[in-house]
């Protein structure tokens, strides 16, 4: 190859083509044992339930416990560790797509290896300090459940941690951090950087319950009452 014309930027990208057409053949070569693998994506079943009477498909609410790994063979996390499995709604980027993309077509009890180029998984701005850029993941997963939609929202009972009935300053707190580090993630995960009025609510955290109880605390009691609250409270919609 003539490498006349190139700078040594336009030299680094070449080197870098070079490296993905390395990747592509790899993912080929892969292709034989695993059962299909699209984008540097591999999907290895480990284990598939005799009675599958329900496969995963696009909007499902999923209950996964999984264990995700580092190349280098750290755990960066596990919800068996914490036992408590998690839930989300797949394929439609609450998670990252190396997850939606190959959570697809999944029976109750099965388990898979999921391995997951950066492109997929946080790229190459990693996330937190726990996952470097340009990391390719692994992830071994059980599907626990499935259900069609998600779960009824009583956001009420969500908040009211103690069941007394009312809420408190601290449990709307707990939920506003919770939604604002939802939010984090998730922008984190579409590729937006930082989002700067996330940041802002996460600095302002005190203000926004103050906000919410000037809003929803009509009787300023201090507690945000059933009758009080505006937001979704019901059991059935
Ligand atoms: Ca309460
Ligand atoms: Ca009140």
């Amino acid at each position: 190859m003539n490498m006349g014309p190139y700078t040594s930027k336009s030299a680094s990208a070449v080197l870098a083509m070079c490296r993905n057409a390395l990747l592509l053949v790899v993912a080929v070569v892969a292709l034989g044992s695993a059962d299909h693998a699209e984008n540097g994506l591999k999907v290895e079943k480990l284990y598939v339930p005799e009675v599958c009477d329900a496969r995963s498909k696009k909007g499902d609410q999923l209950t996964m416990h999984y264990t995700g790994t580092l190349q280098d063979g750290n755990k960066f996390d596990s919800s068996l560790d914490r036992d408590q499995p998690f839930t989300f709604q797949l394929g439609v980027g609450q998670v990252i797509k190396g997850w939606d993309q190959g959570l697809l077509d999944m029976c109750v009890g099965e388990k898979r290896k999921l391995t997951i180029p950066p492109e997929l998984g946080y790229g190459e701005k990693g996330a937190g300090n726990v996952i470097p850029g340009g990391a390719t993941l692994t992830f071994e997963v059980e599907l626990m459940n499935i259900s069609d939609s998600p779960p009824t929202a009583n956001v009420f009972k969500e908040i009211d941690a103690d069941k007394d009935n009312q809420l408190s300053r601290e449990e709307v707190r707990a939920m506003v951090s919770d939604y604002l580090r939802k939010q984090v993630l998730e922008a984190e995960q579409a590729g937006a950087g930082e989002n700067e009025d996330v940041k802002k609510m996460l600095a302002d955290h005190d203000k926004l319950v103050e906000e919410i109880f000037q809003h929803e605390d009509k009787d300023k009691n201090g507690f945000i009452s059933h009758d009080e609250f505006s937001g979704p409270k019901h059991d059935e919609l």
